[in-house]
């Protein structure tokens, strides 16, 4: 486990002595991520060495099925339990979701490291709301919530040792499922594995600290970008800009044998703006909590489709 050392640093604050497990288990969700998805582990990597080590992250997010405790509630409880705060509620009823954010204790946030060694990240957790898709869906989604047993007691150790708490669908499950909701058929295979971590813009060293030019960074080192409603996506107050990349495939053998790609991870970018009551403020004064902070309906429903079969198949 070099990576936890080596980015722990020397310094230890008492608050990230108190943290020091929560984030260890952090730490594990992000290496399986980071494993699985080429282009999110070498686009932190390209833009670490472009801004002196040092990258914050605005938020890591998760997926979920609304159904029997094994929803958003089943993996919310660590960060509770770890002192984050419950925030607001946004919904998607087209695509029948909806999504909690949790902020980070104030006490611990200010870690001296590099990602998650540095402030801790908001946490974006969402879920579908089973209720309302077709009796097959259902079926399909009780059917593995069922057999995963009290698996979503465990969703931590799940998504830090990056295996499901159900046994892996068949082919044809994936296929009618995907049909009806691509978000279904992500998670049902995909389980509670990060589903992304987000590069806090602002936080990065000019000239990467603009969304514009990181976009460019990312486009001229040859990475694909979400364009679902255009490639930037800006909250109807203009104070939160965001973009992500289209997430990596990764070959998954189905319980019939069937082995086929399938969507896994992505990998975005957060430039929170200063709140109009602070726009005087010098910019060396300029902290966190100046900033437009939570998130925005509008611009999650499109950051979305990153792990969408449409951006998949985009050509470049
Ligand atoms: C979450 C999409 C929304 C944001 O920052 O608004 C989002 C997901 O793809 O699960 O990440
Ligand atoms: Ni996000």
């Amino acid at each position: 486990f070099t990576t936890v050392s080596a980015s722990h640093g020397s310094q230890h604050s008492s608050s990230d002595v108190d943290h020091s497990f929560f984030r260890s288990v952090l730490t594990s969700m992000e290496q399986v991520y980071l494993n699985r998805n080429p282009t999110a582990n070498t686009v932190l990597q390209l833009v670490r060495s472009a801004d002196v080590n040092q990258i914050c992250y605005d938020h890591l997010a998760y997926r979920t099925f609304g159904v029997d405790g094994h929803g958003i509630e089943s993996i919310s409880k660590l960060f509770l339990d770890f002192g984050y705060t419950e925030r607001e509620e946004l919904r998607f009823p087209k695509k029948k979701l909806k999504a909690l954010w949790f902020s980070p204790p104030t006490k611990a946030s200010g870690g001296s490291g590099s990602g998650l060694y540095g402030p801790l990240p908001r946490i974006f957790i969402s879920e579908l709301i089973v209720d309302q898709m077709s009796p097959e869906a259902q079926e399909i989604i009780r059917k593995y919530t069922g057999l995963s047993g009290a698996g979503h007691k465990h969703s931590a150790v799940s998504s830090a040792l990056g295996c499901l708490t159900w046994p892996k669908p068949s082919h044809l499950e994936f296929q009618q499922l995907a049909r009806e909701s691509e978000y279904a058929a992500w998670t049902l295979v995909n389980g509670y594995a990060v589903n992304h971590v987000t590069i806090s813009i602002h936080r990065l060293k000019p000239p990467l600290n603009d969304v514009n030019n990181l976009n460019r960074f990312i486009q001229d080192n040859g990475f694909k970008l979400n364009s679902e409603g255009g490639v930037l996506k800006v909250s109807p107050d203009g104070l939160l800009l965001q973009s992500s990349t289209v997430a990596d495939s990764i070959p998954f053998e189905f319980s019939d044998g069937v082995k086929e790609r399938v969507p896994c991870s992505y990998i975005e970018f957060a430039q929170r703006l200063v709140l109009p009551q602070y726009k005087d403020l010098p910019e060396d004064k300029v902290e966190e909590v100046h900033r437009r902070d939570g998130f925005e309906v509008g611009n999650a429903d499109k950051i979305f489709e990153s792990t969408s079969k449409d951006q998949l198949t985009r050509a470049a």
